[in-house]
């Protein structure tokens, strides 16, 4: 006979599951104590939120579905942002939760909490567990659905009561078999030429490159496209990285925190071939000034993402990396791009990144230590940034050769980046991990701190310190008369002691001079750093 419990852990060694994150309670007791006898490596998290960006921070890095466990009520509930992070920027992941007593449920008993109801809106899927003979089938499709078609979290709550029931045997199904569900991989041929004519024909073609072509492992096929070509390309914050930036035909970000000269060549395009963006607000603010001027072809693994934000010519549904490569199949002749390119470049050369840097004296001016620290990092480095200004001066200033650039783009979640990057240099253990951070997103989860000391990973942290919630200080100062109300951070604790607190080292940078020469100690040094920079409070975003 197996139990439930043992039959979830021979689920996820079936999907060679090594890793999980997570944090235990009654409810999912009997799981742990299975996986206790197994030998997939669980993480402790200090709070469940960040097992969810773990385990997203690990499926980024690695591309296969990260696995995060909790109990159920509070540490269910306790995920939902995790969750939420991870549907948004459609990163797959797998969420297990213990239920209480199947005959309990819905009576509002302790630690009840209706997690698939309330996840309903960001999961790509859920399942309540009724039968311990489901269990199989359900963590089979669970996989499938959560790394196919557009990826994101699946959740799998399941009561105690099934987690102790006991079954003959352990029958794992080969493939799953979902009715009604089958992405759509290929693109349409008739759309494919199309699309390949209007490149042909253009005289200012432009490639966007969205967070999709990460997802779809598209990278040497956009890079390829663009170079047989001669294609300019651009970025949205999520497709960062893809392109190398010091390639000529490599144009920087778009969006309202992104590069001018992006935003013009966007805006000057005449043919516009959008891989893998979801064309968000923050990217593009204004769709119907472009798609009145230009042709849009809108590649999508999610034909629900296509023409949601912008009126589109030619709708292609489809991995990306496959319908680039057959779309080069079709091309036959380059267009003409020599003008435009060079117009792009000029453009390019022209451009200040936003204006000069303001910055008082003992102060870590935040984009010229960040085209330092770029500088000296390795080229397949995986660099992580939370969410508010910190994010943006690292988005934009960042010169991410080869490497990953990895944030919450869709949801904005403070406290994403200390967690995921966890996740991802444990994903990872060869590649650079830089975690890059504001005092306030920091204090949010720097409880993992622990988590970091107990798991080894050797995570470098760069905590933006102005002692402020810079960001949206900012937009009081601005937009609300300059009154600022709960925005100081004027209890913020001695990080580099809190550091030492953990046994991890750290120091602190008052001048570009210390910090670069603190950040290369930092790069140069074994096991996990924080490096305190401290920034001038009324420094801008942009
Ligand atoms: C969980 C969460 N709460 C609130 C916000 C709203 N928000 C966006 S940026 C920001 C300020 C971030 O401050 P800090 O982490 O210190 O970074 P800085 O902007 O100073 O670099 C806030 C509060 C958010 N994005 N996420």
């Amino acid at each position: 006979m197996i139990t439930g419990a043992e039959i979830m852990v021979r689920c996820l060694e079936s999907e060679q599951v090594g890793l999980v994150f997570g944090y235990p309670g009654a409810a999912i007791c009997p799981f742990y104590d299975s996986l206790s006898q197994s030998k997939i490596r669980h993480i402790l998290v200090r709070q469940e939120q960040n097992a969810a960006h773990a385990a997203s921070g690990y499926a980024r890095a690695c591309g296969k579905p990260g696995v995060c466990v909790a109990t159920s009520g509070p540490g269910a509930t306790n995920l939902i942002t995790g969750i939420a992070t991870a549907y948004m920027d459609s990163i797959p992941l797998i969420a297990i939760t213990g239920q209480v007593n199947q005959w309990l449920l819905g009576r509002d008993v302790f630690q009840e909490a209706d997690i698939t109801g309330a996840c309903e809106s960001f999961t790509k899927h859920s399942y309540l567990v009724k039968d311990v003979s489901d269990l199989p089938r359900v963590f089979k499709e669970a996989f499938h659905i959560a790394s196919t078609g557009r990826p994101g979290p699946v959740l799998i709550d399941i009561p105690t009561d099934v987690q102790t029931a006991e079954i003959g045997s352990f029958d794992y199904p080969q493939k799953a078999e979902i009715a009604g569900y089958r992405p759509r991989t290929q693109g349409h041929a008739v759309q494919v030429r199309r699309a390949a004519e209007a490149v042909r024909k253009s005289k200012r073609p432009l490639i966007v490159c969205g967070g999709g072509v990460v997802s779809a492992a598209a990278r040497e096929e956009l890079i390829s496209f663009a170079q047989e070509n001669q294609i300019p390309v651009v970025s949205t914050m999520m497709g960062l990285g893809v392109m190398p930036m010091d390639s000529p035909l490599y144009f920087g970000m778009i969006g309202m925190h992104g590069h001018e000269n992006a935003n013009r060549a966007i805006h000057a395009a005449d043919c516009i071939l959008l891989c893998g963006a979801r064309v968000g607000d923050r990217a593009v603010n204004d769709p119907e000034k472009i798609t009145e001027k230009s042709m849009i072809i809108h590649i999508d693994v999610d034909p629900a993402e296509i023409g949601k934000n912008m009126d589109v010519d030619i709708p292609i549904v489809g991995d990306v990396r496959l319908v680039l490569k057959s779309l080069a199949q079709q091309m036959g002749a380059a267009p003409e791009t020599g003008e435009w390119v060079r117009r792009l470049a000029r453009d390019k050369a022209e451009f200040v990144p936003h204006g000069t840097p303001q910055n008082g004296t003992g102060f870590v001016e935040p984009r010229s230590f960040f085209r330092a620290l770029s500088a000296m990092m390795r080229e397949n480095a995986i660099l992580i940034s939370d969410v508010g200004q910190n994010q943006i001066w690292a988005a934009s200033s960042f010169n991410v050769k080869l490497g990953r650039f990895l944030t919450s783009g869709g949801l904005g979640t403070m406290g994403y980046s200390l967690p995921a990057a966890v996740g991802a240099k444990l994903a990872k253990p060869d590649r650079q991990v830089v975690c890059i951070c504001g005092d306030g997103a920091f204090q949010m989860s720097m409880c993992e701190l622990a988590t970091l000391c107990e798991s080894g990973a050797e995570v470098k942290i760069v905590l933006m310190q102005n002692s402020r919630l810079g960001m949206v200080w900012e937009l009081q100062n601005r937009y609300y008369g300059g009154r600022c109300p709960a925005t100081e951070l004027e209890g913020n604790p001695d990080f580099v002691a809190l550091a030492g607190a953990y046994g991890i080292r750290s120091a602190l940078a008052d001048s570009n001079g210390s910090a670069e020469r603190l950040a290369r100690e930092m790069l140069e040094s074994r096991g996990p750093f924080l490096l305190v920079c401290r920034v001038d409070p009324g420094a801008p975003t942009l």
